[in-house]
C-alpha cells in the first residue's frame, strides 16, 4: 500500500520570489493563488511553502517572530486560508516549513527570555562566559561565531545560524509543548504536513568543546543525537498521527544510517529526509570550493542512497542550492537537453520528487556582476570572511557566483514583460536577464519546451506504477552515463541518462516509453545529454 505523499509530485515555492501582486517587489500569497491553475496544469500534487510567517527577514523568513501570523509583505491570514481552500479545489495539498531549531531574536519568547528571572529564560540556551569568552569553541552554519553576548542578561546565547536566530532549548518540555500547539494550529487549518528545517540538530547532547574542524566545530554534539529522536517520536505520537499528513526532514550532515533510523517506520519519526551527499559531489570539503561536476560520483552516491533507504526525498534544487542545469547539466550549448535529462532522472528514480520553482523551465544561476546585488546573509558573511583572509576579490566573487543561495532566489520568470512578469514594482532581488529567452509563457506555447517535457514526465510517473514503486538497480555509473533499472510486477524500465556533450554508444533494448529527444526508436546511440526510458516485459 502506498501513501498519497509517495504518489504525488511536490513543488517548492519560495514565496518572496514567486509572484508579486501588489507591486512591492516581493512575492505574496495572492500571487501563489493566482498561479494555482499553472501548477495544476503542470501536474503538481503537493506544494511546499518556504516560511510565510512573521519575520524580521534576517534569513528570509527562516527567522520566525510569530508562528501564528503571516508576514505582512506576503498577505494576511485570510489570504493563507484562501490559499489552503483554493489549492484544495485543485486537489493540491500544502505543506509548510516548520522551523523549530531556532526562532527570531524578535520573537516574544526570546525578548522575555533575556530577563534571567523570566519563565521564558529556559526556552533558549544561555550560558555564562568561559574564561572571559564564549562558553565553547563551536562555529555556526553561517561562517560566524555561534555565541552572542547579551548585555542585558550578562550571558551568552547559542545560535547555530545567524545571531538573530537563537536556538531553542529542547531540554525544556515547555518548548516541545509550544511547538506541538503550533503544529496543531496549522494542521487544523487544513495543511497536510511539514518540511522540517534542520530537524536533526534540535537536541544539543552537550555543550562541551567540539573537535576542531574546518567547518562546524561542535557538530558531533548535536547531529542526530538520541534526544532528537525522542522529540521526533513525541511529535509523531502527540500530533502528526492524529492528522492525514506527512513530515519530511531537512537533515544536515546526515549519513544513510542516520537517515534510515529517522525514517524507519517502526520507530515512527519522519516519513522521509532530504540528504545532501549528492549535492556535494562537485565540491572539496565545503560547498564554496567547487571542482568540476563528475556524474560518475553523483550516480554512485544516488545508488548508495537508493539501496540503503526504502524511500528517498529526491531533489536537485531548493532555495539553498544553485540551479541544477548550471551545475549538473550544461546551461550553455546543451541547456534544453540537459534540463530535460535531469527531469527524467528526478522523476524516474525511486522516491518522492521535489521540484523547485523555475526548475521546470530550466532557470539558470544568476547573472549578477557585483557583490552589491547579493542579498543572502550566508553569501555576504562568507565573502567578508574570505576577504579577511586577503583572498583576492576576483576569486571571492567567483566562489560566490557558483555557490550563492541567491542563484535559486532570483524571481520566477513568468513572461517576457518587464521584470519577467514577477512584479510591477522593483524586485527585491534582481531578475536574471535571460528571462526573455527563459520564461513560463513562451514555454507553455512551445511543445518541445522544458516545461512541457516536465509535464509529460510528471504525467508519466503518475500513470506508471513501475516508476513509482519499482525496485532500483544501478547499471552504469560513469562520468558520461548513468543508467539504472526499475522493475515492478513484470515490467522492467531501463533509464539511460547521458551526462556527456558527445554522442555515445549505449546498449539498450525495448520500446521507448519516453525520450527527451523527438525519437521514437532507440538505435543504440545516445545523443548529447539525451535521456531515454526503455520498457521491456520481464519473462517468467
Ligand atoms: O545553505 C546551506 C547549504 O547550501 C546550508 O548550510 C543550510 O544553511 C542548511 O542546509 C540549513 O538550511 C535551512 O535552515 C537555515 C536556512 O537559512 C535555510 O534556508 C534552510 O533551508 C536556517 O533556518
Amino acid at each position: 500500500m502506498s501513501d498519497w505523499w509517495q504518489d504525488r509530485v511536490v513543488y517548492q515555492i519560495y514565496p518572496r520570489s514567486f509572484q508579486d501582486t501588489d507591486g512591492d517587489g516581493i512575492g505574496d500569497i495572492p500571487g501563489i493563488i493566482s498561479r494555482l491553475p499553472d501548477l495544476k496544469e503542470l501536474g503538481v500534487g503537493i506544494l511546499w511553502l518556504s516560511p510565510v510567517y512573521s519575520s524580521p527577514d534576517d534569513d528570509n523568513g527562516y527567522d520566525i517572530s510569530d508562528y501564528r501570523n503571516i508576514q505582512p509583505a506576503f498577505g494576511t491570514m485570510a489570504d493563507m486560508d484562501r490559499l489552503i481552500s483554493e489549492a484544495g479545489r485543485f486537489d493540491i495539498r500544502i505543506i509548510m516549513d516548520l522551523v523549530i531549531n531556532h526562532t527570531s531574536d524578535e520573537h516574544e519568547w526570546f525578548q522575555k527570555s533575556r530577563d534571567p528571572k523570566s519563565p521564558y529564560r529556559n526556552y533558549y540556551i544561555w550560558k555564562p562566559a568561559e574564561n572571559g569568552g564564549p562558553p565553547n569553541n563551536w562555529t555556526s552554519f553561517f561562517a560566524e561565531k555561534c555565541w552572542e553576548y547579551d548585555d542585558r542578561s550578562a550571558e551568552y546565547y547559542l545560535h547555530l545560524f545567524s545571531r538573530k536566530q537563537p536556538d531553542l532549548n529542547y531540554r525544556n518540555p515547555e518548548v516541545l509543548r509550544e511547538v506541538e500547539n503550533i503544529m496543531r494550529f496549522w494542521l487544523d487549518k487544513g495543511i497536510s504536513g511539514f518540511r522540517c528545517d534542520v530537524i536533526n540538530i534540535l537536541y544539543k547532547a552537550s555543550l562541551d568543546d567540539g573537535e576542531r574542524k574546518l567547518i562546524l566545530t561542535g557538530s558531533e554534539h548535536y547531529i542526530s543525537r538520541g534526544g532528537t529522536h525522542e522529540i521526533l517520536r513525541r511529535l509523531r505520537s502527540d500530533v502528526l498521527n492524529h492528522y492525514d499528513c506527512f513530515a519530511v526532514g531537512e537533515t544536515v550532515f546526515v549519513t544513510p544510517k542516520m537517515a534510515f533510523d529517522l525514517c524507519d517506520k517502526s520507530r515512527s519519526e519522519l516519513d522521509m529526509v532530504f540528504s545532501f551527499e549528492h549535492m556535494e559531489t562537485d565540491q572539496y570539503f565545503v560547498k564554496w570550493f567547487k571542482h568540476r561536476f563528475r556524474a560518475g560520483r553523483f550516480a554512485k552516491v544516488i545508488s548508495k542512497w537508493q539501496n540503503e533507504l526504502a524511500w528517498n526525498a529526491n531533489y536537485l534544487e531548493n532555495h539553498d542550492q544553485p540551479r541544477s542545469v548550471s551545475c549538473f547539466g550544461n546551461d550553455k550549448a546543451y541547456w534544453k537537453e540537459s534540463a530535460k535529462m535531469l527531469a527524467v532522472y528526478l522523476l524516474s528514480i525511486r522516491g518522492t520528487p521535489y521540484i523547485y520553482q523555475g526548475q521546470e523551465i530550466g532557470m539558470t544561476n544568476f547573472d549578477f556582476k557585483t557583490t552589491e546585488e547579493i542579498q543572502d546573509i550566508e553569501s555576504r558573511n562568507v565573502y567578508r570572511l574570505l576577504r579577511r583572509y586577503h583572498i583576492p576579490k576576483k576569486i571571492c566573487w567567483k566562489l560566490i557566483c557558483r555557490t550563492s543561495r541567491d542563484n535559486a532566489r532570483t524571481p520566477m520568470q513568468w513572461s517576457r514583460s518587464e521584470h519577467a512578469g514577477f512584479t510591477t514594482g522593483t524586485p527585491w532581488l534582481g531578475v536574471n536577464h535571460n528571462y526573455s529567452r527563459i520564461n513560463v509563457e513562451d514555454q507553455k506555447k512551445d511543445p518541445s519546451s522544458i516545461r512541457n517535457f516536465y509535464r509529460s514526465m510528471i504525467a508519466l510517473r503518475s500513470q506508471n506504477d513501475t516508476l513509482k514503486y519499482g525496485s532500483f538497480r544501478a547499471l552504469r555509473m560513469t562520468n558520461r552515463l548513468f543508467s539504472f533499472e526499475r522493475e515492478y510486477q513484470g515490467e522492467r524500465l531501463t533509464v539511460l541518462l547521458s551526462f556527456s556533450p558527445k554522442s555515445q554508444a549505449v546498449h539498450g533494448s525495448g520500446t521507448i516509453l519516453i525520450a527527451s529527444s523527438e525519437r521514437t526508436v532507440y538505435d543504440g546511440i545516445l545523443t548529447p545529454y539525451e535521456a531515454i526510458i526503455l520498457k521491456t516485459e520481464v519473462k517468467g
